[in-house]
């Protein structure tokens, strides 16, 4: 039996990706600013509408360098619903992370909670647009203006989204994209921070690079969060076919919706209000009347070779390094508590094919048959 995972890098050709690479090759220049990593960055600004985007190794990486970039210390109120990187990269930066409830239908973190969850020493929020579904951002950006907050978006999931026309990483202070194999568009590895003056980007393109900005000058204590010119001429190549790809996963998921809206109990994220949506997960939600749980769904599916996920559970809040954490209560997080138990990622990418989700339908239609 072909085993499906829950989801499947996008590559780009092949034999398109060799001439980038004899181009590396002739030019014996491989990371530190290369051509590569110069055209990419003009290209995802231009294709994202971003005035100024860094390119980065990984999005874990951008996330602990956005933190640097604006000294962002004390308390930051996050979310518990989203992938443990967005708390780790709070703690080094030596930040207290503080939980906040989320919206039981966006599953983005409840501006209310947040503003009950406001402190004197909190500094910043870092809401993350899980699923690529957009955060309440303006109810975000009046709290923070009130009590004099940064916010960072954790946009890891929300490459190429819009909100009010404009994309979704024009909001906030800064905010962060994960270029990871699993994500809609992939670097192989690989992440940017987006930020809105020319100043933000030469203070976090110099972070990115130990604080070097010549032969003797070192001007922060920087990391080493650069993306090699192998990366970046592949993500180069996999931006022309990004278009394609996001069309494919949308066939691909309106024709699960489709199948699987009427089914009692189960339920699914209503993305219909959204702007340039990236069909990047196809989260379900397993209620009460369907008839077994969402941990028994989700070994039924695996018996019939199915790899689904369930993102996002445990909450991180729930991990025993947070644990201890005062708001990481359950009696704290009842929305979170209900989601991060129900919910179920079925496979999604670019080439699933329909009888493949015909096969996948077929046994959530039929989980007690099994
Ligand atoms: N913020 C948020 C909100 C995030 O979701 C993430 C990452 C980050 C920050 C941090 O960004 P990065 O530092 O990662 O750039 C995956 C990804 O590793 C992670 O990037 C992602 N979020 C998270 C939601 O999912 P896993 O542990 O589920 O991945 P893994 O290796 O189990 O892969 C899932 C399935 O995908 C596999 O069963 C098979 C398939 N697969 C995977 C890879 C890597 C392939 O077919 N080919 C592959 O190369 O974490």
């Amino acid at each position: 039996m072909k085993k499906i995972f829950v989801t499947k890098p996008s590559l780009p050709p092949k034999d398109q990706f060799y001439q980038l690479i004899d181009e590396i090759w002739e030019s014996e220049y491989i990371t530190n600013d290369g051509d590569f990593h110069k055209k990419l960055e003009k290209a995802l600004s231009e294709y994202l509408e971003v005035d100024h985007i860094s390119v980065f190794s990984n999005g874990t990486l951008a996330l602990i360098t956005a933190l640097q970039a604006l000294n962002i210390k004390g308390e930051v109120i996050t979310t518990p619903y989203s992938f443990v990187a967005t708390t780790n990269s709070l703690i080094w930066n030596g930040i207290t992370p503080v939980f906040a409830d989320i919206d039981e239908h966006s599953c983005n973190m409840s501006v209310d909670a947040v503003e009950k969850a406001i402190t004197p020493q909190t500094t910043a929020l870092m809401p993350v647009h899980v699923y690529g579904t957009p955060c309440d951002m303006e109810g975000m950006e009046a709290l923070a203006k009130k009590h004099n907050l940064k916010i960072i978006y954790d946009a890891a999931h929300a490459f190429g989204v819009k909100y009010n026309g404009q994309s979704i990483l024009n909001y906030g202070d800064l905010s962060i994209l994960s270029f990871h194999a699993t994500k809609v568009y992939n670097t192989i590895e690989g992440g940017a921070i987006i930020s809105h003056s020319a100043e933000m980007k030469t203070k976090i393109d110099n972070l990115k690079n130990f604080g070097i900005t010549d032969e003797l000058t070192v001007v922060d204590s920087g990391i080493n969060a650069k993306m090699n010119e192998v990366q970046a001429a592949y993500g180069l190549l996999n931006l022309k076919y990004i278009d394609e790809n996001i069309r494919l996963r949308k066939e691909a998921h309106d024709y699960y919706a489709s199948q699987l809206k009427d089914v009692p109990g189960l339920n699914l994220l209503d993305i219909s209000s959204i702007e340039n949506y990236n069909y990047g997960y196809f989260p379900v939600f397993v209620g009460e009347n369907y008839p077994v749980n969402r941990d028994q769904l989700y070994d039924i599916l695996m018996k019939a070779g199915i790899y689904s996920r369930r993102y996002f559970y445990p909450l991180i809040s729930d991990f025993p390094i947070y644990a201890s954490i005062p708001s990481a209560n359950r009696s704290n997080l009842p929305h979170a508590v209900k989601l991060t138990e129900s919910v179920l990622c079925l496979p999604l990418y670019a080439k699933l094919d329909r009888s493949t989700i015909d096969r996948i339908v077929d046994v959530v239609k039929n989980p007690e048959k099994r």
